[in-house]
C-alpha cells in the first residue's frame, strides 16, 4: 500500500480553507492509502505562541480530524513533538538545505516583504523541519492546499541531493492538490488565502464558528456588480470563491450550480451557499462536542504516537549509519 502523510499547525482556529483545501482530502484518501496525520506543533511554535491556546487548539484539532471523518482504526494520527525524530531529522536536513533555497520560499518572502521584523530561525528552516516530517515516513503522496506546494517540491530536491550524496534512503514525495478548493480566498477580500491566523474574522469561516454567525458571514461576503452567477476567477473571484465552496460542500459540480442559478440574483445563491455552510457546520460541531468530551483523544494520540514511532526511528537508525552518526 503506498503511504500518503500531512499535517496541520494547531495556530488559531481552522478554517473552512483548512477543511476544504486539506482534510477534506486525507477523509477521501483513508481507504486507499497506509496514512499518517500528524498536528504540526513543532511548526507552530516558528511563530510566538500562548502555552495555553496552543493546548486549547492542539485538542480541538484532533477532536476536528476526527469529527470530520478520520478514522483511527485506518489512520495513524499523531503529534509531531511525541515523535522525536521528527527533529532530529529535521536538524540533519537543515544541513542539507541551502540558504537560497530556502530564502526563495514564498511564506517567507511574504513575511519579509510585509516589513516583519520578528521572523525567528526556525521561520527560516522550517521547510526543511517540513521535508523531515514527510520523509521520515517515505510519504508517496502529500496533499496540502496550493500554497503548501512549492514546499513539498523543495523536500523532493532535498531527496534527490541526499540519495545522490548518501545513497538511496528516501521516497521522493508527490504532492497532492484538489481539483476544485485548493485556495479557498478571504470572503472580505476574494484575491487573498483564507487564513485562520488573519486578523479580520469577517473574511474567514473558522470550523468552530457560531453556524448562524458564519452564514452571515456569507451573506456579506465580497462580491462585484456584474449580477450574473458563473465562474469568472478574473472578474468575480468573490462569485467564483463561493461556488468553490458551494461545489465541495455539496458534491455538485461547479457547471450544476451555475446552471442551477441562471437568471438568479446573487441574493438567491448566498442564501443557498449559507445554508450548506450552515448544515455542515452545525453537525460538525456536533460531532465535535461529542469527542471533546471522551476519552478518545488521549488514546488516539498514544497510539499514533507508538505507532509512528516505530516507522520513524527504524528509519532514523538507516539515516544515521549513512551519514557515519552511528558508529555501532
Ligand atoms: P496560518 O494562517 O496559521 O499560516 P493556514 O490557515 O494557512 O495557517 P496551515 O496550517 O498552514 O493553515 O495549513 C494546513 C493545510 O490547509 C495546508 O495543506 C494548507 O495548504 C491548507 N490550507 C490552508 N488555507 C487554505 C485555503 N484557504 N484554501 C485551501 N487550503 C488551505
Ligand atoms: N507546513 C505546513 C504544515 C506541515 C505539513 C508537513 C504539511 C508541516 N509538516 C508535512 C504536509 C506535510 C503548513 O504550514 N501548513
Amino acid at each position: 500500500m503506498k503511504r500518503c502523510l500531512s499535517g496541520i499547525k494547531p495556530t488559531g482556529m481552522l478554517t473552512l480553507g483548512n477543511y476544504i483545501g486539506a482534510i477534506r482530502q486525507f477523509v477521501t484518501l483513508q481507504d486507499e492509502y497506509e496514512m499518517f496525520i500528524f498536528i504540526a506543533n513543532l511548526h507552530a511554535i516558528t511563530v510566538a505562541q500562548d502555552p495555553k491556546e496552543l493546548k486549547t487548539n492542539t485538542k480541538n484539532l484532533i477532536a476536528l480530524y476526527l469529527a470530520c471523518g478520520l478514522d483511527p482504526e485506518k489512520v495513524t494520527l499523531f503529534l509531531q513533538s511525541d515523535v522525536k525524530e521528527h527533529a532530529e531529522l529535521g536538524w540533519i536536513l537543515t544541513c542539507h538545505s541551502y540558504m537560497g533555497e530556502l530564502s526563495r520560499m514564498t511564506q517567507y518572502k511574504d513575511k519579509i516583504a510585509k516589513g516583519e521584523t520578528n521572523i525567528t530561525a526556525g521561520l527560516f528552516t522550517y521547510p526543511a523541519l517540513m521535508a523531515g516530517d514527510i520523509i521520515l515516513y517515505d510519504a508517496d503522496v502529500v496533499p496540502v492546499g496550493i500554497d503548501q506546494k512549492q514546499h513539498v517540491e523543495l523536500c523532493r530536491d532535498i531527496v534527490e541531493r541526499f540519495n545522490n550524496a548518501h545513497g538511496d534512503t528516501f521516497t521522493s514525495p508527490q504532492p497532492m492538490t484538489p481539483k476544485v478548493g485548493a485556495k479557498i480566498m478571504d470572503l472580505q477580500d476574494p484575491t487573498k488565502k483564507m487564513s485562520k491566523s488573519e486578523d479580520n474574522p469577517k473574511g474567514t469561516i473558522a470550523l468552530l464558528d457560531e453556524p448562524s454567525v458564519a452564514r452571515k458571514k456569507i451573506k456579506s461576503a465580497i462580491t462585484d456588480s456584474i449580477g450574473i452567477v458563473q465562474y469568472d476567477i478574473e472578474n468575480q473571484p468573490g462569485i467564483a470563491n463561493l461556488l468553490t465552496i458551494h461545489s465541495c460542500l455539496s458534491g455538485q459540480s461547479i457547471e450544476d450550480i451555475v446552471q442551477q442559478f441562471e437568471g438568479k440574483g446573487y441574493g438567491d445563491f448566498k442564501g443557498v451557499v449559507a445554508q450548506g455552510v450552515f448544515d455542515f457546520l452545525t453537525d460538525l460541531q456536533a460531532k465535535h462536542n461529542e469527542i471533546l468530551t471522551s476519552k478518545i483523544i488521549e488514546k488516539t494520540l498514544e497510539e499514533g504516537a507508538a505507532k509512528a514511532t516505530l516507522v520513524a526511528r527504524n528509519k532514523m537508525y538507516k539515516v544515521k549509519k549513512k551519514l557515519g552518526l552511528q558508529v555501532f
